[in-house]
């Protein structure tokens, strides 16, 4: 459907700039430009095997993410949820709760960091075709969110580790937890 872009890692200064929304007044299901960038994210999320991917990783300085999840080895209950757009997502309100957990990202190849986040979330979004949504979501999805929130403001997920003995190597992650 789409093509993979290249993904752009730590050290490219890209990934540091804030992303800036997109106009809600246009209509998103016309722009082109908009839908093939969309299309390319989901091609290049899935050929990269990833659960989230934020516009920024693909230096494209727009408020938009896709979050996808499916259970895996770190999250066995994480509900399936089909690649999902949202444009100029915003975090509305979020339970006391802060729950760490091993995140890992494709702009920092070879990396995994345990990252506190909340649990639980209120958010809003527009989906592809500009319809606005309000949604509730807990754990791993609410742990993506968060995590492709932050691309939007040039945060990585290593910026939120407490204690620098919680970024491990894929290497020594596999032995540990694999
Ligand atoms: O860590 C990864 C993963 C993949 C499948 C299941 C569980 C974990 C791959 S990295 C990943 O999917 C990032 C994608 C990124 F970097 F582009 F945003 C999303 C993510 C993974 C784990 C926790 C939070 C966010
Ligand atoms: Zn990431």
């Amino acid at each position: 459907m789409g093509n993979v872009r290249p993904v752009i890692e730590l050290g490219d200064r890209r990934l540091r700039q804030r992303a800036q929304a997109m106009d809600p007044g246009m209509d998103l299901g016309a722009d082109l430009h908009l839908q093939r960038l969309i299309d390319d994210l989901l091609t290049t999320m899935t050929a990269k095997n990833g659960v989230g991917i934020a516009a920024p990783q693909v230096a494209v300085e727009q408020q938009l993410f896709i979050v996808a999840s499916r259970p895996n080895p770190r999250y066995p209950q994480a509900p399936t949820m089909e690649p999902t757009a949202m444009i100029n997502p915003h975090i509305l309100s979020h339970g006391d709760e802060l729950v760490r957990g091993w995140e890992g990202c494709l702009s920092v190849p070879g990396r995994r960091g345990l990252v506190p986040r909340y649990r639980e979330i209120e958010v809003t979004y527009l989906d592809r075709y500009g319809q606005v949504h309000q949604r509730y979501f807990q754990d791993f999805i609410a742990r993506i969110f968060q995590h492709e929130h932050d691309h939007l403001q040039g945060k990585v997920f290593l910026d939120r580790v407490e204690d620098p003995q919680d970024v491990l190597t894929e290497a020594d992650y596999q032995q540990r937890f694999g």
